[in-house]
């Protein structure tokens, strides 16, 4: 995939409720322009890379992009998945986000149970392959040094 590392940002929106919290992997949903501006090339699947809420720290996540197989969505999405534990909501905050490398595609499960297992398994090698040195230089990126509250006042002086 060449267009690898990808980055983009968005604002939080409200997903599919499906519980996902309440599963213990709590997904982060990009609206549909960030979904549409996706070039052809970045395909359906789940990826890693860092991501990073407002302002604050980066942290290590794990994406799926695509129409989740499992519950057969008519929506293509893309679901970040952050590796740190929030004390709070973020909903309506600027995600912004890094793809680092593709893990695998998405697929159908017979069982909850299958579905959470694989993603478990996607995050452990999330945790290792990021602890890559040429995959922690992307951390260091300018791209996370801009403060999401610059974008905001770079957007209102342009209109
Ligand atoms: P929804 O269907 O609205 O996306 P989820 O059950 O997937 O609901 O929960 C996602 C929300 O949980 C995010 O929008 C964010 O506000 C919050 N959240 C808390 N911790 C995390 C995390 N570690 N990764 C992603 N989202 C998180
Ligand atoms: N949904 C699928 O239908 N098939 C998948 O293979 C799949 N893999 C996922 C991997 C990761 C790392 C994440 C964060 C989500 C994945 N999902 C997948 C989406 C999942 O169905 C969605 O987040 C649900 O809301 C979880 O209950
Ligand atoms: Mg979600």
């Amino acid at each position: 995939m060449r267009s690898l590392p990808y980055f983009c940002r968005g604002p939080v929106i409200r997903g599919f409720g499906r519980g996902s919290k309440d599963l213990g992997i709590p997904t982060a949903n990009f609206p549909e322009s960030v979904v549409d501006s996706l070039p052809a090339d970045i395909s359906t699947g789940i990826y890693y890379g860092w991501a990073r809420v407002d302002n604050g720290d980066i942290h290590k996540m794990v994406m799926s992009i695509g129409w989740n197989p499992y519950y057969q969505n008519s929506k293509k999405s893309m679901e970040t998945h952050l590796i740190h534990k929030f004390k709070e909501d973020f909903y309506g905050q600027m995600l912004s986000v890094v793809l680092v490398g593709y893990i695998r595609p998405e697929r159908g499960f017979s069982s909850l149970e299958e579905l959470i297992t694989a993603i478990r398994s996607d995050i452990d090698e999330a945790r290792r392959y990021l602890d890559l040195p040429e995959h922690i230089k992307l951390k260091e990126d300018t791209f996370f040094r801009t403060s999401t509250s610059t974008i905001d006042k770079q957007i209102l002086n342009n209109h």
